[in-house]
């Protein structure tokens, strides 16, 4: 038993829902953990698929790989018995096995417990961040990431805002980027929008107003659930390409590289959680599809989000952001008038994007979340939480 507060070692375990959004966040988080702050991590993932698309050199048939300074294991049924790490964290509320959970009561000095949430700009968060949920001998803390000091913050890597602006202010690292697309440089007049999205009815309404438009715009499509509807808009087209728009369907790349997809482009249509998070760093102008719930509580988040991003926008920006992002959310709304709204405010929403990016980038979520883990183990080593 050590008494040091200071985790060591940290167990991610990720249960992969549909998408890539949770095993998106568990790997950025993993990484980070071990190769910015030194720990040693297991990331326990049910769908090593899903994990090989963000990670190019991952097995999808290895039980257990060393990938970026990570032990990537498949959580499979039949959990294997493994002696905790200090710092546990399930991603999104998934249930531990209860083999592990067994194992973490069983310590002399009880593991740090984080149940990792999702990402909501809503008000209650602050409430909730960081309180306890007593499941004795154990207790698991909620941890909320957010966008004000009273939350968990947002993943944001060491080095990322500096890789960003020399990339930015490069343009050798730029065409290196368009060759690797398949593409040469674009014209400077030409508008560059990377959509990554779900499904969208709104879809055929913006590509028109795009067409029909006096700029160029030059679309890039990861594949996706959006591509059929790509397709589809431009029938059996060898080329995607109508009046003033051209589409470009791209490879899905692997995490890293999505970055500078959203650095190379203008406008970045995003979706679900953490392309929107790299979205916000790229501190670019970007419409935000969220993940649809079937409650619809996703329209109150939506509306949180937008409420503190355009706080200190203009009401001609934040007018702008509510229309395009309503309609490209399933709402009410006529492409032509959202888009040109958008286009209108630009240069203030280019503004508004970087400012955001450099306040938000004090609030660092691994920091936050080791700083917490070293505040409960501190409070454990001298028994001040009962644990
Ligand atoms: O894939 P998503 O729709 O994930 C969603 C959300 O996380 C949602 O909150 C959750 O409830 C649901 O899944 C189950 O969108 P998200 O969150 O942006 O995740 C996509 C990940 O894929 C992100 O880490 C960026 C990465 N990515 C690449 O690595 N390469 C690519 O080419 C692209 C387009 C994305």
């Amino acid at each position: 038993m050590t008494n040091n507060p200071m985790p060591r070692s940290c167990d991610i375990f990720c249960n992969v829902i549909d998408n890539y959004g949770d095993i998106g966040v568990s790997w950025r988080l993993a990484r980070q953990l071990a190769n910015e702050f030194g720990l040693d991590v297991r990331l326990f993932v049910d769908d090593l698929q899903s994990f090989a698309k963000l990670c190019l050199e991952a097995d999808a048939a290895l039980d257990v790989q060393n990938r970026r300074g990570v032990e990537v294991r498949l959580w499979s049924e039949n959990f294997p018995e493994a002696s905790p790490a200090s710092l546990v964290i399930d991603a999104f509320g998934c249930a531990l096995p209860e083999s592990y959970l067994a194992a973490m009561a069983q310590q002399d000095l009880k593991p740090v417990w984080i149940n990792l949430e999702y990402l909501s700009a809503e008000a209650w968060v602050e409430g909730c961040h960081k309180l306890p949920s007593p499941r004795p001998p154990l207790t698991r803390y909620f941890f909320f990431p957010g966008f004000t000091r009273k939350t968990g913050g947002l993943l944001l890597e060491r080095d990322l805002l500096a890789r960003r602006d020399a990339f930015l202010s490069d343009p050798v690292q730029q065409r290196a980027f368009w060759q690797s697309a398949g593409m040469q440089m674009p014209a400077a007049d030409t508008l560059k929008i990377s959509l990554f999205s779900y499904e969208n009815d709104a879809l055929p309404g913006l590509f028109d107003v795009w067409a029909d438009g006096e700029q160029p715009v030059l679309c890039l499509v990861p594949e996706g659930r959006i591509l059929p509807q790509v397709r589809q808009y431009f029938g059996d087209d060898a080329i995607y390409s109508r009046g003033n728009l051209q589409v470009r369907v791209l490879p899905f790349v692997e995490q890293e590289r999505y970055d500078e997809l959203l650095w190379a482009c203008d406008i970045n249509f995003v979706r679900g959680e953490d392309s929107c998070v790299r979205a916000q760093w790229a501190g670019k102008p970007f419409v935000w599809q969220i993940y649809p719930q079937q409650d619809k509580v996703h329209w109150e988040k939506l509306q949180a989000f937008l409420d503190v991003y355009s706080a200190k926008s203009s009401p001609e920006a934040r007018a702008a952001l509510q229309q395009l992002w309503q309609l490209w959310n399933g709402g009410a709304g006529q492409a032509a008038h959202a888009w040109q709204a958008f286009d209108n405010r630009c240069d203030e929403l280019n503004l508004l994007a970087k400012v955001w990016a450099r306040e938000l980038s004090a609030n660092n979520l691994a920091l936050n979340l080791l700083d917490f883990s070293q505040e409960i183990g501190t409070m454990r080593a001298f028994k001040i939480d009962g644990q």
